[in-house]
């Protein structure tokens, strides 16, 4: 009976394999490095910035394959300020805040030369995982850390585990990307082709195709966004004054939609 029980402990710890110390290290003065991207996870009301160290940005677009040695990226995540009915309190760009209450996690990873292999099969190249409270203690263990190198596996070999960050580069118009999206572009279409928003809501299109489109007033020599990569590009309107708003793909004419705002 005893020998059953030591044999299964020994094969989960054999299945989950993690470095058993810490090598990332605490991001020190993380808020004053670049921020990456922000992005509000509606599921959770969550605000997460994700900010890189100098070295991680200065990666360009092209260069995400292969981060260099020295890259550290943190992912801050930290409950949204809500209102009493538990909806975020969105601020002048139509984003999440962060409630200045709550106790954010600091998500942090880090690549050295031959980190990683402690992860065994589920090894993320040359990456090493942590995460911790502002307290400097431990959120995730580094042996608690294999459900972050198992998850980033999703990102894959060609961004060097890293998610996202193709908005980063790709986007044109990084202003808005993170943020829920209202409207999406998809199949040469704006869908829905007709939204009916209340005046001071901000609309946030996002591009889900595999061409670039954008976004054109109807109204001759009116207002044009620039154009919004597929798969990443963004674009933010902010309706303040009730009334229609038509627009055009200025790319593809045919593709069309209206906005009407109400009071
Ligand atoms: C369930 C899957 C999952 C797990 C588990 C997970 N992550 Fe992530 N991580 C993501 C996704 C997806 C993103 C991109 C942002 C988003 O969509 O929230 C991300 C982003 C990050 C980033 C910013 C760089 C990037 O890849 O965009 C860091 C740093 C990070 N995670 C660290 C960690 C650490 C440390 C852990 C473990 C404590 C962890 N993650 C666990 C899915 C995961
Ligand atoms: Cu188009």
């Amino acid at each position: 009976m005893y020998k059953c029980v030591l044999a299964f402990a020994l094969s989960l710890a054999a299945l989950a394999q993690a470095p058993t110390t810490d090598r990332v290290g605490f991001p020190e003065g993380y808020q004053k490095w670049t921020v990456l991207y922000t992005l509000d996870r509606s599921d959770n009301k969550q605000l997460r910035t994700i900010y890189g160290n100098e070295i991680a940005a200065s990666v360009k677009d092209g260069g995400q394959a292969n981060y260099p040695y020295g890259s550290v990226v943190v992912l801050e995540t930290v409950a949204a300020l809500k209102d009493a009915d538990g909806n975020a309190v969105l601020d002048n760009r139509g984003r999440y805040q962060k409630d200045p209450a709550a106790t954010p996690t600091i998500n942090t990873m880090r690549k050295e030369k031959g980190f990683g292999a402690a992860y065994g099969a589920i090894r993320n190249g040359e990456w090493e995982y942590v995460a911790y409270t502002p307290a400097k203690t431990f959120s995730t263990a580094p042996q608690n850390s294999t459900t972050c190198a198992n998850c980033h596996l999703q990102a894959g070999q060609g961004k060097d585990w890293v998610f996202r960050a193709s908005g980063h580069f790709k986007n044109g118009v990084t202003e808005s990307l993170g943020a829920v999206p209202s409207a999406i572009i998809k199949n040469y279409a704006f869908v829905p082709a007709v939204l009916t928003v209340k005046s001071g809501t901000f609309v946030t299109f996002y591009n889900d195709d595999v061409v670039a489109h954008n976004i054109a007033d109807d109204f001759q020599g009116g207002w044009i966004s620039a154009n919004l990569q597929a798969g990443s590009g963004t674009q933010g309107i902010l309706f303040t004054i009730p009334g229609e708003f038509n627009f055009h793909c200025a790319i593809h004419p045919n593709m069309k939609g209206k906005i009407i705002v109400v009071p």
